[in-house]
């Protein structure tokens, strides 16, 4: 198959070294996070090809941010250095019960893309153009540039995640989310943060709210995730995991869904490889841990991720 194109922001992560309150912590690590470099460096990992196009500063958390994402594998050949304005950054409480966020983004070069960024974002290579409504909350030209994309000029499909950041919507209204997910073909939502945005987490509902896509995907937390498309809907369960820490799991899911989106896979398989690709995140205080061993992915799968098509 082609290549995977993810947009959007990605930033320096600081994590407590030890698990406690923000305020007390002395000793970090720092790791990068960013939800569509995260679902790039997932998709490499499982063998698709991947670029990440986004923006960072002409600083250290830059340069960090593209040696790991390039050092996973995707292409980073795209990605603008911006010498007048900062790499974002973020501070996350690691816990298993939802890991509380401070963003420290505002003014970032990532929020300086525009539209311009989405020419020549699909090259003749290209499968797919991965979304999340981050991006639309990022600055005025960050979401026009959302919005060019979605319009598709070349044709390729564009796969929408909504990722809702209550944190940073508090100055903008987040009803622009529908319209752009309504544009995407394949979209993937949580229940909590479709009932958040939109009152429904239902799949049925979320359809009715949602009638352009040709898949719609519905997380539902631990029970497990359906995917309606063409007037049927298919449920598949989750894996059971002792959750160390949440984020990123959804962009887990989102790379092994597309992944056997693109190798024509029937939708319970795509459940059960995002489902196998989220547990694996779930396991771990980065946003994009350590890959699970085949020993323990082969068997879940019924088969090797490499003989999916
Ligand atoms: O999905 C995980 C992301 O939320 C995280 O890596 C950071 O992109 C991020 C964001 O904006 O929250």
């Amino acid at each position: 198959p082609g290549c995977v194109v993810c947009l959007g922001e990605t930033m320096a992560v600081l994590v407590p070294a030890a698990p406690g309150p923000v305020r007390g912590v002395r000793t970090w690590l720092r790791a990068i996070g960013g939800a569509e470099s995260n679902v790039a460096v997932h998709l490499a990992r499982l063998g698709v090809r991947s670029r990440w196009v986004g923006a960072v500063g002409d600083d250290a958390f830059g340069g960090a941010v593209l040696d790991a994402v390039g050092g996973a594998g995707v292409d980073v050949g795209g990605v603008r250095v911006d010498p007048d304005r900062p790499t974002g950054l973020y501070v996350k409480e690691a816990n298993a019960a939802g890991s509380p966020v401070r963003y420290y983004r505002r003014g970032s070069a990532a929020s300086a893309m525009g539209p311009e960024v989405s020419a020549g974002l699909v090259t003749d290579d290209v499968a797919l153009v991965h979304v999340t409504g981050i991006t639309a909350a990022l600055s005025d030209s960050c979401l026009a540039l959302l919005r060019a994309v979605l319009a598709r000029p070349r044709r390729v499909p564009v796969s929408f995640d909504l990722n809702w950041r209550p944190a940073l919507w508090r100055d903008r209204d987040p009803a622009v989310l529908r319209e752009l997910a309504d544009a995407a073909d394949v979209v993937l939502v949580g229940s909590d943060e479709a009932e958040a945005v939109w009152g429904t987490g239902d799949p049925d509902g979320l359809r009715a709210l949602l009638p352009n896509p040709t898949t719609l995907v519905v997380k539902q937390g631990a029970r497990g995730a359906t995917v309606v498309e063409g007037g049927v809907s298919t449920f598949q369960e989750g894996l059971r995991v002792e959750v160390v820490e949440p984020v990123g799991a959804g962009d887990a899911f989102a790379a092994g869904y597309l992944a056997a989106h693109l190798a024509g896979c029937a939708p319970a398989r795509r459940l059960r490889a995002g489902h196998l690709q989220a547990a694996a995140a779930l396991l771990t205080r980065e946003d994009v841990g350590e890959p699970l061993p085949p020993e323990v992915t082969a068997p879940l799968l019924d088969a090797d991720p490499a003989t999916w098509a």
